[in-house]
């Protein structure tokens, strides 16, 4: 199906227009503009190459001589009769207004000559699946056709990449707004593609999730795990377990004594519709049958004896266990479960297991044989940890690979019966872990995690017995003992967020270390005009 591309490239041939034709993923390279560009055209030299993307596409195909002029009377058009077409192209409108200080006027069709960005459905091409699209840049409009709206959100991401810098600022920018000419197909090598907060060790504000959702989102992520319990703190309202959040959402519940804070079911409503908008799924999860101290100091009656623990804000882990013989424990599980999924419209739904070293190991698994079935009975699939695979139960589940080794005999068995993996090796993928030893921020027991490292390691060859059929995806855990503002947040973050992104929406055949830090370097400025935090590697040779 490669024909969109050949027929610009032919037509383009047909007009004499010289070809900068890069056909495969493989030369998705950090190509500098034509120079020839700058004169004629009147562009500037910093036109961003279509292939200059994060997440590498998967196929570029540049016309150099082409390019699009977003102006005064560019126009957005989206597809009649699809309100979710309409939603993508009044967001990107009123992404671009800022800087532009154009009007951007949406609509369902666009009189002739007028300069058109076209979102447009009914791509009619299955490789592109749910989240994919084809975008053609032509010298008087823009076309994106996907299959799902949500592969023409994923298409406006590209073309927010591909116009210069400084249409992210804040406040208006007077310059010319060119898009360098071409054509573009591309579609997400996995289906999930995650990123991850804690909000027990630290509990970070619906406006902060929100900042995270928005900046992740740009790279084409499509998940966001929220860890929503664990020994310190517990973060979201249950109705049938009120003090869950009176008792252990309160004051000092924070590492260190920090807090207090939790989310409302109204909040967590309005941040699973606020990300949705943007094409991000939220999944929670509640930690059990370890990392449960502050589910106990709420309510004594989960522990064997009785008897309250006393409330805990160190960073200890693996002390503390639900009762696994007693029939309180599902009464709350399932409760907790029933709730979560009632305000969960995403698929999964993550039930930890991490740990669980207070858990003797008989009783671990007669655990997750009740408890994995019970998020299947309220509609969800039940995602964990990967200690869950020592469960059968765990044939239906999602695995969460953490650990650092590249080998996982009980991860490896559970494959072979059904489970399905996300990636996250503790060493490459968790974004808690120091970039060197002088980081100021963040933990280091999983190594130091310098940007090359984050980005450089393959998901499907990671883990033996772990191929590319049993794996869903890749996520990048940030756990918050020692971060507690959205800048703290978005330093461990940035950049190396993008580098997990890249291995899990591009094609392997584009990974390149060479060119993914050219790109990284030259989006640096981007994050400086949105006011977004990051770590300036110095791996990295970073723009102005
Ligand atoms: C581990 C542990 C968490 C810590 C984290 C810190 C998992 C799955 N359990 O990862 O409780 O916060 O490391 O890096």
């Amino acid at each position: 199906m490669a024909k969109p591309v050949m027929s610009r490239l032919l037509a383009a041939a047909a007009l004499g227009l010289p070809l900068v034709a890069t056909p495969t993923a493989a030369s998705a390279q950090p190509a500098a503009p034509p120079a020839a560009l700058a004169g004629r055209s009147g562009a500037s030299s910093d036109l961003p190459a279509l292939s200059s993307v994060i997440p590498a596409p998967v196929e570029v195909t540049q016309f150099a001589g082409t390019t699009f002029r977003l102006g005064p009377a560019t126009i957005i058009r989206t597809q009649p009769g699809s309100p979710e077409s309409r939603a993508v192209g009044e967001r990107f409108a009123r992404e671009l207004r800022p800087a532009t200080g154009y009007k951007l006027p949406v609509v369902p069709v666009s009189p002739r000559f007028v300069p058109t960005i076209a979102l447009l459905l009914g791509a009619d091409d299955a490789r592109l699946g749910d989240e994919g699209y084809r975008m053609s840049v032509g010298a008087a409009s823009i076309t994106v056709r996907a299959n799902k709206p949500a592969g023409l959100y994923a298409g406006t991401r590209t073309l927010l990449q591909l116009l210069p810098k400084e249409i992210d600022s804040p406040t208006p920018v007077r310059r010319v707004w060119r898009i360098a000419g071409g054509s573009i197909v591309d579609y997400p090598r996995y289906a999930y593609r995650g990123a991850f907060l804690d909000e027990a060790r630290h509990f970070h504000t619906p406006d902060e999730i929100k900042a995270y959702v928005d900046e992740i989102s740009r790279f084409k992520v499509n998940y966001l795990h929220l860890h929503l319990s664990d020994d310190q703190g517990w973060r979201i309202q249950i109705d049938s377990w009120p003090k869950l959040t009176t008792v252990s959402g309160g004051a000092g519940t924070g590492v260190d004594g920090e807090g207090p804070g939790f989310l409302t079911k109204d909040q967590y409503r309005e941040i699973v519709a606020y990300a949705a908008a943007r094409y991000v799924t939220i999944v929670p999860e509640i930690d059990m049958p370890g990392h449960v101290n502050a589910a106990q100091v709420a309510y004594p009656e989960l522990t064997c004896d009785g008897v309250a623990p006393p409330p805990r804000t160190d960073t200890e882990v693996g002390y503390s266990s639900l009762c696994i013989g007693s029939e309180t424990t599902y009464r709350f599980v399932e409760d907790v479960i029933r709730e979560l999924a009632a305000m969960t419209p995403g698929l999964y739904l993550h039930v930890g297991g991490d740990e669980a070293h207070a858990t003797p190991e008989a009783d671990y698994i007669a655990f997750e044989q009740r408890v994995l079935p019970l998020v299947a009975k309220y509609g969800k699939t039940a995602y964990g940890w990967n200690e869950i695979t020592k469960a059968p139960a765990a044939s239906a589940a999602v695995a969460q690979y953490w650990n650092t080794d590249t080998t996982n005999p009980t991860v490896a068995a559970a494959v072979t019966r059904g489970t399905k993996v996300v990636m996250s090796p503790a060493n490459q993928a968790y974004l808690d872990m120091k970039y060197d030893p002088s980081t100021p921020l963040g933990l280091s027991w999983a190594g130091y995690i310098e940007v090359r490292t984050a980005y450089d390691w393959e998901p499907a060859t990671r883990l033996a017995g772990v191929g590319e059929s049993a794996i869903l995806g890749v996520e990048a855990p940030l756990w918050s003992e020692t971060l507690r503002s959205l800048d703290d947040i978005e330093f461990m973050a940035f950049p190396r967020l993008a580098g997990i992104a890249e291995l899990g929406w591009s094609p392997a055949s584009t990974h390149d270390w060479a060119s993914f830090s050219a790109r990284l370097g030259a989006y640096g400025p981007r994050w400086t005009l949105r006011d977004v935090n990051f770590y300036p590697s110095p791996q990295i040779t970073w723009a102005q």
